[in-house]
C-alpha cells in the first residue's frame, strides 16, 4: 500500500518534469534568435518568427539556425512599389535568384550564415525560401513609419 503510493507519487512528478521540459524546449525552437544576433532564425522548413515587425530604416537580420540551406528571397510583386527588392546571394531580380539557386545552388544560407538588409520604405515585404517554396517556407516583414 505504501510502495504503490510512493510509485503514484513518483509518477507524478516525472509527468510535471517532463511537461516542463518540452513546454522550455518549444520556447526555443519558436525563438531561435533568444541569445543569438539575429531576428528571424529558420528551422528545416519555416523562418521564425514568421512576421516581424520593424520601423522605417531598421535593419532585419536573418541566420539560418538550422541544419538545411534556405535562402531569404523577396517576392518581387509583393513588396512595396518603391521598395528594393532583396535576396540572399546579392541578386536584383527574382528571376535571377531563381535561376541562381537551381543552375549552381547560390544564394543560399548554409548553417549559421547570416543575410541582412534595411528596410526604407513603409510597407508589407513577403519573401521566400527558393528550395523550401513548395513547404511554404515564406515570411512577412511589416514596416511603419
Ligand atoms: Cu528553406
Amino acid at each position: 500500500m505504501q510502495r504503490r503510493r510512493y510509485l503514484a507519487a513518483v509518477g507524478t512528478a516525472l509527468s510535471v518534469s517532463l511537461a516542463g521540459c518540452s513546454s522550455a524546449l518549444s520556447v526555443f525552437e519558436n525563438d531561435p534568435c533568444s541569445g543569438e544576433d539575429c531576428h528571424i532564425g529558420m528551422n528545416r522548413t519555416e523562418f521564425l518568427p514568421d512576421t516581424y515587425e520593424i520601423s522605417v530604416g531598421d535593419t532585419v537580420v536573418w541566420k539560418n539556425t538550422s541544419g538545411a540551406d534556405h535562402t531569404v528571397t523577396a517576392y518581387e510583386n509583393l513588396i512595396p512599389d518603391d521598395a528594393t527588392f532583396f535576396a540572399s546571394g546579392g541578386f536584383d531580380t527574382q528571376e535571377a535568384a531563381y535561376n541562381a539557386w537551381h543552375g549552381e545552388r547560390a544564394g543560399g544560407l548554409g548553417t549559421r550564415e547570416t543575410f541582412e538588409h534595411t528596410f526604407d520604405v513603409p510597407g508589407t515585404y513577403e519573401y521566400f525560401c527558393i528550395p523550401h517554396e513548395r513547404a511554404n517556407m515564406a515570411g512577412e516583414i511589416v514596416v511603419t513609419e
